[in-house]
């Protein structure tokens, strides 16, 4: 398909979501009376927001105009935030060893100094207030993200959208992008899942960033998964992004396995792994180079060039060889993808609609857009496997009658009275009665 081609079909579904757009904006107050239907409005309306801005982010990028985003995700503890601390040469991300530190999607983009003392401004972005912003000294940015997750902690609904850090970091790719950090994805009933963590709220922004994001990372552990995990990477992640796969606690393999044996375990798991796509490193050994190096007075890009050729370490400047071949936008074959994406979002959020409140979304004449039509209230969804087959129904076993049991018994202890007696007349009759 030619670009001119790709370009239309772009066009063609921005249309559709901006029509989307307006027409949930004008339902939302249709509903007074439905708090489900009213509340269903509300999130739709966010997500085909949410969903113009990321048409708008691609044209842009297309353009120049605008960074790549380059999203980190996997279960929680699989070190994503230490990844990025390390990959941006900073210890700002809160890394606390406990399942769910990260609580938003947090997106960090590098920004010329305007206050000396307090060089990054933290955005705390809220969905319907006014955001809040901070200025803040390197060492103090963790305080303030940790004390925004607590804030939202107790909530039920989430009201912040996201978090950004604006500042003058030095990551250690030398392309220019946006990073951004997302809270872990497990599912409650995992047996990491105790307390009252709310998981849902976590995989909520996780995926909201990961329908932003151009390139996208994914970490995972050899020494433990989880089945949200390997879901998420073999039925989702793998076939719209082609990831950039991170085994993270490369330190943790035993003694004799090398990287590579690390990486072909790992394929048990994640069926759909590409092995050519997957770096392993130690990120926290990373973060401990450059803390090292920062207390040293050292130039820390420095540090991280030389630290990085180290054992478990080498994975980063793999790395950053894979994140620069992923930024050749631009590239037919990754446009099409993009739209194709795109157009699978939009063919979601119109069939949920539709099955939901019978809601017709506009639509475009893209590629397998959903249309419903009232003989059709099911759409798209695979048919019904056939039932199992019947196994043949057990013969059934008569319960015993205790009674029949007794009688039974007397029968039996009759007969074998009789056969005594007659085999006692028999042994008379031979001996000829001579006892
Ligand atoms: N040995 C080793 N420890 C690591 C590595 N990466 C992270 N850690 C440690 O693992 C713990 C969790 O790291 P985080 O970076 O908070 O993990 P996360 O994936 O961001 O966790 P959530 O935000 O809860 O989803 C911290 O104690 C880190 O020091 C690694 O590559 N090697
Ligand atoms: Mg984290």
């Amino acid at each position: 398909m030619s670009a001119e081609k790709e370009n239309a079909r772009l066009q063609q579904l921005k249309g559709a979501v901006n029509l989307a757009v307006r027409y949930a904006e004008s339902s939302t107050a249709d509903s007074p009376h439905n708090a489900d239907k009213s509340s269903y409005m509300e999130s739709l309306k966010d997500k085909l927001k949410g969903m113009q801005e990321s048409i708008e982010h691609f044209e842009k990028l297309l353009q120049g105009e605008e960074k790549p985003k380059i999203g980190i995700f996997g279960a929680p503890s699989r070190g994503k935030s230490t990844l990025l601390n390390a990959l941006l040469g900073i210890d700002m991300l809160p890394m606390d060893g406990q399942h769910g530190t990260t609580r938003f999607g947090t997106y960090l983009i590098k920004r010329a100094i305007k206050n000396e003392k307090r060089p990054y401004e933290i955005k705390r972005i809220l969905k319907r207030e006014a955001l809040e912003s901070k200025q803040c000294a390197p060492e103090d940015v963790g305080t303030v993200l940790r004390h925004y997750s607590s804030k939202e902690a107790d909530e039920k609904e989430a009201k912040t959208e996201r978090i950004e850090i604006l500042g003058p970091f030095e990551p250690y790719i030398d392309d220019d992008l946006i990073f951004v950090d997302t809270p872990g994805i497990a599912e409650a009933g995992e047996s990491l899942s105790a307390g009252t963590h709310n998981w849902a709220k976590d995989r909520t922004y996780a995926l909201e960033v990961l329908s932003k994001v151009d390139i996208v990372i994914f970490c995972m552990r050899a020494d433990e998964q989880s089945r949200s995990d390997v879901d998420l990477y073999d039925k989702v992640i793998v076939d719209r992004y082609e990831p950039i796969n991170v085994i993270t606690f490369a330190n943790k393999r035993d003694e004799e396995d090398t990287i590579d044996d690390l990486k072909k375990y790992l394929l048990k798991f994640y069926t759909a792994l590409m092995l050519a796509d997957t770096v392993a490193v130690d990120a926290k050994k990373a973060v401990e180079i450059i803390a090292e190096a920062k207390a040293g007075g050292k130039n820390v890009k420095e540090a991280m060039e030389e630290g990085f050729k180290g054992e478990n370490l080498e994975g980063f400047r793999e790395l950053k060889e894979l994140i620069h071949d992923r930024i050749g936008l631009g590239e037919k074959e990754q446009v099409e993808k993009r739209v194709a994406r795109f157009e699978e979002l939009y063919n979601g959020l119109k069939r949920d609609a539709y099955e939901k409140y019978q809601l017709t979304l506009p639509g475009t004449t893209g590629a397998d857009l959903y249309t419903p039509t009232p003989t059709d209230p099911a759409p798209d969804k695979p048919a019904p496997e056939p039932p199992p087959p019947k196994k043949p129904a057990p013969v059934p076993i008569p319960p015993i009658d205790p009674v029949e049991k007794k009688k039974k018994r007397k029968r039996g202890c009759l007969i074998w009275f009789f056969i005594i007696a007659a085999v006692v007349g028999v042994i008379i009759a031979i001996s000829g009665g001579g006892f």
